[in-house]
């Protein structure tokens, strides 16, 4: 079929939104019609040519959701209709990774996906000219159709609104997912998030549902006060207007140091700063951030002898097809991007992951679930 996409040419350049011809789904394929599409750093990163994994040309994009048009041969837990919601991390539910209950990373189809590829081996978008175009993260969301393998789509209600719940493909799993499935950050605990774009922004909601007592967050941009507010955050720091040591800053003002940090920034020095203001004896830092190429961390080994982990997450949870977020949890979700609040449904779904998730998902059917639409791929606000 002919579908429009914006094509990452070669790495730097801008994106193209051009016509480009895309083959139908084959075995364990679905053909999916995007709605909506939010917008992640990690693609960026891609397209700035700074990913070594990247590859061009390619449709990027990750954090997507639509409607399935067509089903391949042998796909039995998707139809026609459905809402769906891609996945990074697929589920295939009988790899090592997805036996090993601690873990999220299905490694399933990890490789052809590393390599801009279906499972198969090939792609199916190419432009009009045939010159193949490569998939991205195995989701391509930047597209009005795209296919996706079975095993890497969520089925969710039908009136769940495709605007907000593209983000659960990436940011609202990963943040939400770092807190409470990463670090299991226990009530009343305090957090010190790095970073409060899309991800920190999550992390510091998923540390409210969390039940933290203090929520510090830490951005040079001052403009990012209001929403992160909104989100749950306590306390804000903008490190430029710290005098001294913003370890030092951090430590007093969580009272010795805190039990969670988070660094969704990326940036390696942030990442040691985190580890570093996290409470001596006990105090976790998660890495969610992804590093310039090359970048590599570094602190004291003594911090790490003193008590403090230094750990990292992606996608944050497992197993939600199986879990059919689909059924009561999508709507909060897409929600609760826009207003923080205490839903205790989306902590008792997404919390449930961890454990609860992993015998479900192997001894009971998958509960996909999927809808309708709007237009075309928009990005998201
Ligand atoms: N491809 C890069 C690394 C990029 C990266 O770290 N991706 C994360 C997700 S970021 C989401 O916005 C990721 O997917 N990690 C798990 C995985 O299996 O790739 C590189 O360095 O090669
Ligand atoms: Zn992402």
């Amino acid at each position: 079929m002919r579908t429009r996409a914006a094509v990452a040419l070669e790495a730097g350049k801008p994106l193209e939104v051009m016509d480009v011809e895309l083959d139908g789904p084959r075995a364990g394929e679905v053909l999916v019609e995007i709605k909506a599409t939010g917008l992640c750093h990690t693609d960026e990163f891609t397209r700035s040519g700074e990913d070594p994994e990247g590859i061009f040309p390619a449709i990027l994009g990750h954090e997507g959701a639509g409607v399935v048009i067509e089903i391949g041969e042998g796909v039995t837990s998707l139809e026609v209709g459905d809402h769906v919601i891609p996945l990074y991390t697929p589920e295939c539910r009988e790899c090592e990774y997805c036996l090993n209950p601690k873990t999220n990373l299905c490694q399933k189809i990890r490789s052809t996906q590393g390599a801009g590829l279906l499972p198969d081996g090939s792609t199916r978008f190419k432009m009009l000219d045939g010159t193949p175009i490569h998939h991205y993260m195995g989701c391509s969301t930047f597209a009005n159709h795209t296919v996706v393998p079975e095993i890497a789509l969520a089925k969710v209600r039908k009136d769940a609104p495709f605007d907000k719940i593209c983000y659960i493909g990436c940011g609202v799993t990963t943040g939400i997912g770092a807190v409470i499935n990463t670090a299991k950050v226990e009530i009343g605990s305090t957090g010190v998030v790095f970073g409060l774009g899309g991800i920190g922004l999550n992390v510091i909601q998923g540390l409210r549902l969390a039940g933290a007592d203090q929520i510090v967050g830490v951005d040079l941009n001052d403009s990012k006060v209001e929403m992160a507010t909104r989100f749950g955050m306590t306390d804000f720091v903008n490190p430029s207007k710290i005098d001294g040591d913003l370890v030092a800053h951090l430590v007093e003002l969580t009272g010795g140091g805190a039990d969670y940090t988070f660094d969704a920034t990326g940036n390696v020095s942030v990442m040691r700063t985190a580890l570093e203001c996290a409470h001596k004896g006990w105090g976790e830092s998660i890495i969610i951030g992804v590093a310039p190429a090359g970048a590599e961390i570094s602190t004291r080994p003594f911090q790490l002898v003193t008590g403090r982990s230094w750990r990292g997450t992606a996608f944050g949870v497992k197993f939600l097809i199986s879990l059919g977020v689909s059924a009561a949890s999508v709507p909060l979700v897409g929600e609760m991007f826009r207003i923080s609040g205490d839903f205790g449904t989306l902590l008792l779904l997404l919390g449930a992951f961890a454990g609860a998730a992993f015998a479900i998902a192997l001894f009971l059917p998958a509960t996909r679930a999927i809808s309708t639409g709007t237009p075309m791929a928009q990005p998201a606000e």
